[in-house]
């Protein structure tokens, strides 16, 4: 399907007339195709849905509508733009072969780093506080949006089937990085018993830095966005992906190996925001488990995406054919960073 050929089925399912100058590529997701759409007063996002990643995309829309829902016992102290409802009721649009939705834009400041420990303390606050809201809610009635999302035993398997099956030669720098991650086994048995000891929550987990929009001045939180991923999953997912993408003194997709570190101070912020938040609700043992959640996150992230260069780049968006080593290779570099602080 050509780019906007979608449009005249895609304005029939929400009473718009929108025009194809209306519409614009928009953002840094690695995953869907994201535009944005700018209608008289009214300013939207529209994604493409890629179904190559959610292979169950009417999972993504029954949580979706679920929260939708029981908006009302959220309390939300941020926008929290969930899809909007098409002319049939759902909150996402099959046109031929594709499926997209349509979200409300929030208008503010998408940060790739984060500069102060200050918009740290922010930014773990507001998915800490995210997390509590779904306190009100069953999270048995959420569904696992991808089987086994963040669980660090399967994502070790498929990288040691993607090790097995690679066209690649396993040698080089290659070699380092897969001798690397496989030597973090240890990380998937610590795993496994984090997981006997802990509830399950309802979170976000995709919890990177530009998932967030801040206010111009960035003294707030306007929204929490890409809210695919919300099901149900542990505390430390989501803590471990703000130390990952926050606590970092490069952005994943830097290549100045040298300086990627962790930032301690963005660190302490993030996890006194899960603490001052959580307060009275999450378990000691969650909080105990946070500081692993950071190690964990990282060391997933860094097997997915080798898993995915061994595969030949098949899930994630790239813009050089070495992007997902070199993403992997920065993960692995503030996994070292991180281990060294020994917490
Ligand atoms: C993807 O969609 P985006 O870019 O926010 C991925 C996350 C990874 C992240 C790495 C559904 O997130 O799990 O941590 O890339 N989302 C999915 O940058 O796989
Ligand atoms: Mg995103």
């Amino acid at each position: 399907m050509n780019t906007f050929s979608f449009l005249p089925e895609l304005n029939r399912l929400y009473d718009f007339n929108w025009r194809h100058d209306q519409i614009i590529p928009f953002g840094s997701g690695h995953i869907h195709h994201t535009y944005k759409v700018i209608d008289g007063q009214d300013t939207y996002i529209l994604q493409r849905f890629n179904k190559d990643v959610f292979k169950n995309p009417e999972i993504i829309s029954h949580n979706h509508e679920l929260l939708i829902k029981y908006m009302d016992y959220l309390n939300l102290p941020f926008r929290f733009p969930l899809p909007i409802v098409n002319v049939l009721g759902f909150t996402l649009s099959a046109v031929r072969e594709d499926f997209f939705r349509i979200s409300p834009f929030v208008a503010g400041v998408c940060l790739e780093e984060i500069s102060e420990p200050s918009q740290a303390y922010l930014a773990a606050k507001a998915f800490a506080e995210l997390i509590l809201a779904g306190n009100n809610l069953n999270v048995q009635e959420f569904k696992e949006v991808i089987p086994g999302f963040l669980d660090l035993e399967l994502r070790f398997n498929q990288l040691l089937e993607a090790i097995d099956q690679t066209k690649i030669p396993i040698e080089g720098e290659v070699k380092t990085l897969v001798d690397f991650f496989l030597s973090r086994e240890y990380l998937v048995g610590e795993y496994k018993t984090w997981k006997g000891k802990l509830p399950i929550r309802l979170t976000h987990n995709d919890t990177k830095i530009n998932n967030l929009i801040f206010s111009e001045d960035l003294k707030s939180v306007k929204a929490v966005i890409d809210l695919d991923t919300i099901m149900p999953g542990y505390v430390f997912n989501d803590f471990g992906d703000l130390v990952r993408t926050v606590a970092c003194t490069q952005g994943e997709n830097s290549t100045d190996w040298s300086e990627i570190n962790v930032d301690k101070s963005k660190y302490d912020s993030l996890h006194q925001a899960f603490i001052d938040v959580g307060q009275g609700i999450f378990t000691q043992e969650e909080l105990n488990s946070l500081h692993f959640g950071g190690k964990m996150m990282t060391c997933i992230t860094g097997f997915r995406f080798l898993s995915d260069y061994l595969n030949g780049n098949i899930y994630y968006q790239i813009k050089y054919g070495e992007q997902n080593l070199h993403r992997a290779k920065n993960q692995m570099m503030l996994l070292k960073s991180l281990e060294k602080l020994e917490l």
